[in-house]
């Protein structure tokens, strides 16, 4: 390569950048360095930026000089950082400033959440009895959370599930401009936060022919006071199973062998008499305190019951079937929905729900 001016500015940068590197003697005077040649506005950075007036063979054989030139600067730049370390550690060393016999600090490790610890505990116990699992969406149709649930809008039931209604999104129901079919079609449109996992009962045997066998994990949202044992997030597990011949022995062999797997075969499981609109007849399982010995009206996990109502169950209503274009003479199903929270609460002796979401990590480490 013939010398000319452009070169021997790019010869003397060289030199120059790499006396100042040297003399740069810490981390503040490194980074003025780097600042200054390697930067936007830096030597190097200019004498490139020039390149492009030049004739194009010149400009081609002075670039790969600079760009040779830029790399093994940006090389000395780390290798003088990393010198630089050394020196400062050996430094501290020689002062007793720093013991290097020391054992490290431990690493804090992460950990699962114990609602989620939970759930997938529940998840592999009904994979197990061969659930396959899957998932749906958090924001729902009004259609779905309650409609196509034999919930319209004006039935009583609507009251156990005090709603989030999502009214930038879709429009919240608005229950003063009269009922019927006109009411019920708008109302099927809205958007809520979902109160359960049911709705996916019916998406799913929208998409699906018997045999089913799902679980359906996921949040939902209740707009609701807050106590011992309600939050106004909770998590549960869906279950639902249609096929021909599916009876009310096969719900109750199915959850009496979920809470001997989850609890042990010492804790006792109730099963009365419920009412949920898509399932008939409709049950609910409890499973015995274990904060009290049953008859403290004073505990606030069962208030003197002896129970805590862990999921709500039932035979798939026939409607329900029909309206998914099952042959209802034909199948029949059971389903279920369970609180993962309350299930958490049981098997950690937990008393109170609002700890888990109250993100204090004195409670949190202890699982
Ligand atoms: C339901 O949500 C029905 N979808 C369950 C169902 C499914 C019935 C399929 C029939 C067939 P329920 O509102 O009872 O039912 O809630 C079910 C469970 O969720 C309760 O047993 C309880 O364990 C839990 N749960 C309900 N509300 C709360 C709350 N506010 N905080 C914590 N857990 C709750």
């Amino acid at each position: 390569m013939t010398t000319t001016p452009i070169t021997d500015t790019i010869t003397t940068l060289a030199a120059e950048a790499r006396a100042a590197l040297d003399a740069a003697a810490d981390e503040a005077a490194l980074e003025a360095w780097r600042v200054g040649v390697l930067g936007r506005g830096g030597s190097l950075t200019a004498v490139l930026r020039s390149l492009a007036g030049l004739e194009p063979e010149t400009r081609r054989a002075v670039g790969a000089a600079a760009n040779r030139l830029r790399d093994e600067l940006e090389a000395a730049l780390a290798a003088r950082r990393e010198a630089l370390g050394a020196q400062a550690l050996a430094a501290q060393v020689a002062a007793g400033a720093l013991d290097v016999t020391l054992p490290g600090r431990p690493l804090r490790r992460g950990g699962l959440h114990p609602v989620t610890q939970t759930l997938r505990v529940i998840l592999d116990a009904f994979t197990r009895m061969g659930f396959d699992t899957v998932e749906g969406p958090e924001v729902e149709l009004d259609e779905y959370n309650f409609e196509r649930l034999r919930i319209p809008a004006d039935h009583p039931a609507r009251d156990m599930w005090d709603t989030f209604w999502l009214s930038s999104l879709g429009a919240a129901p608005d229950r003063s401009a009269g009922s019927g079919a006109a009411a019920r079609d708008r109302d099927a449109g809205a958007l809520l936060l979902r109160t359960h996992t049911s709705p996916m009962q019916v998406r799913y045997m929208e998409q699906h022919a018997p045999p089913i066998r799902i679980a359906v994990p996921g949040r939902c949202y209740r707009y609701e006071a807050t106590d011992a044992t309600h939050e106004w997030m909770l998590t549960q597990v869906e279950l639902l199973v249609v096929d021909e011949g599916v009876s009310m022995a096969d719900l109750k062999g199915t959850l009496q062998e979920f809470a001997r797997q989850i609890f042990g075969a010492q804790t006792r499981v109730l099963l009365r008499n419920s009412y949920f609109p898509f399932v008939e007849p409709g049950v609910e399982l409890a499973v015995s305190c274990f904060a009290c010995p049953g008859d403290d009206p004073a505990c606030v996990v069962c208030r003197g019951s002896g129970w805590l109502e862990i999921m709500g169950a039932g035979m798939v209503h026939p409607e329900i079937l029909a309206a998914a274009g099952y042959d209802a003479e034909r199948v029949t199903g059971f389903a279920a929905g369970m609180g993962v929270e309350r299930i958490a609460m049981l098997r950690h002796g937990i008393d109170d729900i609002r700890n888990f979401y109250a993100n204090d990590l004195r409670f949190l480490r202890q699982f």
